[in-house]
C-alpha cells in the first residue's frame, strides 16, 4: 500500500514549502498536491507541523574498527541502529586494510563486518594507508565495486603514507575520476610535543596542547599544496578551527577544488570540555583533531552559512568509558574518538537552526544534498523528489527533550551532549519507504542496503 505523508513543510536546499509526499513501495512517488484519488488509496500519516528532511547522510563513521585502538563499542549492527534513531538512513563506513593487506582484502573484511546487520543504507570509503604498484593496480576494482571516494591520512604512523605517495595517489584518483579525504594534522611536530609532555602524562589537557590548531592548518596547507601539483580535487574531513579554513580560502582563490567537511563536536563544544577536574569527564572528549577553543565555532558556522564548508558528518568512533580509561596513565594511550551518529541531527538544528545561526535549507544541505552529490549518491539520495529513495526525517519543531545516554542506542555509554535540551526531535523516519523509528522507538529491522556510489557531482 502506498504511504501519504500529509501536511508537513519539505525542506529543499532553497528552503521549506507546504507540500504532501507520496511513497510509492521503496521510492517517492509525488511531492506537492496529491489527488483525492490517490489519498484514498494510501495510508495517511499526519505530518502537520513538522518539517520533511531528505535522510540524513553521514559520510564519516567508524564502526567495528580495531586499527591503531582498541575495538569500537558500535559494531555496525548497534552503529546503524543509533544512526537511524538520530535520522541517519546512508552511512559512508571507513574500509580499513592494515598496512600490507591489498585493498581487495580491506573491502572483503568491511563487507563480512556490515552486511545483513545494518539499519540503514551504508556504503564505504576506501582508505589507503600503503601506496605501491599493487595497490594502484586495485584502484579500477575498487570503482566497479562502487568505492568512489579514498581516505589518506597525515597523521598516525599505523595510517600515514608520506607526502610523495600522497601526491602519487592523488594523481591515479583524479585520473578516474575519483576523490580523496585527508586527515590534516602534522604529525612530526605533534609526536615532538607529546616527547615534551610527556610529565604530564596523567593530565588529558596534554591532548589538545600537543595537537593546537595551527599544526592542523600547517597539514591542511601542505595537502593543498601537494593537491595543487596533482591538480585533483580534495576532501579536508573533520576540519575544526578558523585557520585551517583560511588555508582552504587560499587554495580556492588559486582555482582549486576543495571540499570541507566538519563535525557537531566542533561546531557545539569547545576545549574547556579537557579541563575538568573530574579526569573520566575530560578524557571521554578525547578525538583527534581535538576540540578547539570556542572562537572557531563562529568561523565554523560561518564557513556553513558562506558555503566554504560543504558537509557535517560525525567522525563516529565510539570507545566505552572503560576503553578510555587504558589512558589513565598516560593520555596517548586514550582510544580517541566520540559516539555523535544518534544526535548529529537534533544537536544540528539545536545548536544551529533554532539559535539562528543555520536555516533549515542550510541544514539540508549540510547533511543530505552536499553529501549525496560528493559522494556519488545523488538524486537517488539526498533529495526529497519522485523516483528518489524514500528516506525522510519527520522532525518536529515543537518537541524537546534531553538528550542522555541512557536513552540511546550507542554502545559507548556516553554522548559528548549529554544534558542537552533539544529544539525539536526527530519523529519518525522512513527508510526505503519502511517506517523504521516512531517516537524515538526503532520499529524496523536491519534492511539496510549495500551502496554502489557513482562519482562525485557537487
Ligand atoms: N580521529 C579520532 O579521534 N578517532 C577516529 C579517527 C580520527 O581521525
Ligand atoms: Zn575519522
Amino acid at each position: 500500500m502506498k504511504k501519504l505523508l500529509r501536511g508537513g513543510f519539505v525542506v529543499t536546499p532553497r528552503g521549506s514549502r507546504r507540500a504532501d509526499v507520496l511513497l510509492d513501495g521503496e521510492k517517492i512517488a509525488q511531492v506537492g498536491h496529491i489527488s483525492p484519488a490517490e489519498a484514498k488509496s494510501a495510508e495517511v500519516t499526519d505530518v502537520s507541523g513538522c518539517y520533511l528532511f531528505p535522510g540524513f547522510i553521514d559520510a564519516h563513521t567508524h564502526f567495528d574498527l580495531d586499527v591503531c585502538n582498541p575495538t569500537t563499542a558500535d559494531d555496525f549492527a548497534s552503529g546503524t541502529r543509533s544512526a537511524i534513531r538520530g535520522g541517519t538512513t546512508t552511512i559512508i563506513d571507513f574500509a580499513c586494510p592494515n598496512k600490507g593487506e591489498t585493498l581487495a582484502y580491506g573491502l572483503d573484511l568491511w563487507h563480512k563486518k556490515a552486511d545483513g546487520k545494518c539499519s540503514c543504507d551504508y556504503g564505504f570509503h576506501m582508505t589507503i594507508d600503503d601506496w605501491n604498484e599493487g595497490i594502484e593496480g586495485e584502484l579500477d576494482d575498487m570503482f566497479a565495486a562502487g568505492i568512489t571516494s579514498f581516505k589518506m591520512y597525515l597523521t598516525y604512523p599505523a595510517m600515514m603514507i608520506g607526502d610523495g605517495a600522497v601526491y602519487s595517489a592523488l594523481k591515479a584518483l583524479k585520473k578516474r575520476g575519483g576523490i580523496a579525504g585527508v586527515h590534516c594534522e602534522n604529525a612530526g611536530v605533534i609526536d615532538a610535543r607529546i616527547a615534551e609532555l610527556k610529565g604530564r602524562a596523567a593530565d588529558v589537557s596534554a591532548h589538545p596542547e600537543a595537537r593546537p590548531d595551527y599544526l592542523e592548518a600547517e597539514a591542511v596547507a601542505r595537502l593543498l599544496r601537494i593537491a595543487e601539483a596533482a591538480d585533483a580535487p580534495v576532501v579536508i574531513v573533520h576540519l575544526t578551527n578558523r585557520e585551517a579554513l583560511d588555508e582552504v580560502a587560499f587554495a580556492r582563490a588559486r582555482g582549486q577544488r576543495v571540499y570541507v567537511e566538519t563535525c557537531p563536536q566542533y561546531l557545539a563544544l569547545d576545549d574547556g570540555v579537557y579541563y575538568d577536574a573530574n579526569w573520566s569527564m575530560a578524557a571521554r572528549y578525547v578525538c583527534a583533531p581535538p576540540i578547539r577553543a570556542e572562537e572557531n565555532q563562529r568561523a565554523l558556522w560561518r564557513g556553513l552559512r558562506r558555503g566554504e564548508i560543504q558537509t557535517i558528518s560525525t567522525d563516529h568512533c565510539s570507545f566505552t568509558l572503560a576503553q578510555k580509561d587504558m589512558g589513565r596513565e598516560d593520555f596517548t594511550k586514550i582510544p580517541g574518538g566520540l559516539p555523535g551518529v544518534e544526535t548529529r541531527g537534533e544537536v544540528v538544528y539545536t545548536r544551529g537552526v533554532a539559535s539562528g545561526k543555520m536555516t533549515v535549507a542550510g541544514m539540508c544541505r549540510a547533511l543530505c544534498e552536499n553529501p549525496a552529490k560528493l559522494y556519488g549518491l545523488y538524486p537517488r539520495k539526498g533529495v526529497i523528489a519522485a523516483g528518489s529513495d524514500a528516506d525522510i526525517v519527520v522532525y518536529d519543531p515543537r518537541a524537546s527533550h534531553i538528550l542522555s545516554a541512557r536513552d540511546m542506542v550507542t554502545k559507548a555509554g556516553y554522548t559528548p551532549f549529554e544534558g542537552l535540551r533539544t529544539e525539536g526531535g526527530i519523529a519518525k523516519v522512513y527508510l526505503r519507504g519502511s517506517l523504521m523509528v516512531e517516537d524515538g522507538r526503532i520499529v524496523g529491522g536491519p534492511e539496510g542496503q549495500y551502496l554502489r556510489r557513482g562519482l562525485c557531482t557537487l
